[in-house]
């Protein structure tokens, strides 16, 4: 894994992904390639503003990446909200995945299962700085299910009756998905009349 980043850190890219999680920016890439665009990788913790608002925190972490890095950059930053935890743990998803883990979000839950998994991605260059928002709406699984990172093992998206850890498409449905495609379309559309 270190060999790879530092091979994706040696080529040149248009747009780089700044993040101390590696789990994201390999989904964040297969998402992107298939759009046509390159992504690299500055593996770094941002440091993040106490805030309610993803959308926010995102925002703020954007601007504070280009200035360290100087070139155009996205990042990201997710919550898992519960609707019977009241949203939680939302803003402090990696704070709480870090700490009571997917067995401690199980042992908290009864009937009520309903949740989402909010993605923002922010992008900022020397001229513009954008956040797209996007959400999956599903349910929070009885037990663990599958191999995955994160909330993956727990997490049942919509119309689907697996996790996304054992679901073999989740990049094509996933909140991660859904916002980097919103990004794109932005992205491109801009890129291609020269407004980037
Ligand atoms: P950054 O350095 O990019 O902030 P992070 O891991 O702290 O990395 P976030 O705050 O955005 O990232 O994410 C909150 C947590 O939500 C993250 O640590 C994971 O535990 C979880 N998470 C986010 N997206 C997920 C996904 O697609 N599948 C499973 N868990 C996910």
């Amino acid at each position: 894994m270190k060999l790879k980043v530092e091979e994706d850190m040696q080529q040149s890219f248009d747009l780089y992904f700044v993040s101390s999680n590696y789990h994201k920016y390999q989904e964040a890439k297969n998402i992107l390639d298939s759009f046509g665009i390159n992504l690299g990788f500055f593996k770094h913790e941002l440091e993040e503003i106490q805030s309610l608002s993803l959308k926010e925190i995102a925002a703020k972490k954007a601007v504070h990446a280009f200035q360290k890095y100087k070139k155009p950059i996205i990042v990201e930053d997710d919550g898992l909200f519960i609707d019977s935890l009241s949203g939680f743990p939302g803003p402090y998803s990696s704070f709480v995945f870090n700490t009571i883990g997917n067995k401690g979000i199980l042992k908290l839950l009864k009937r009520n299962r309903r949740a989402k998994f909010v993605s923002i991605i922010s992008f900022c260059n020397n001229k513009n700085s954008k956040s797209f928002e996007a959400k999956v709406d599903g349910t929070i699984s009885k037990k663990q299910n599958g191999q995955g990172w994160g909330y993956d093992p727990i997490f049942i998206p919509k119309n689907s009756n697996k996790t996304f850890a054992d679901l073999s498409n989740k990049n094509e449905l996933s909140h991660r998905y859904k916002a980097l495609k919103k990004f794109s379309n932005w992205y491109l559309h801009n890129l291609e009349s020269n407004d980037l």
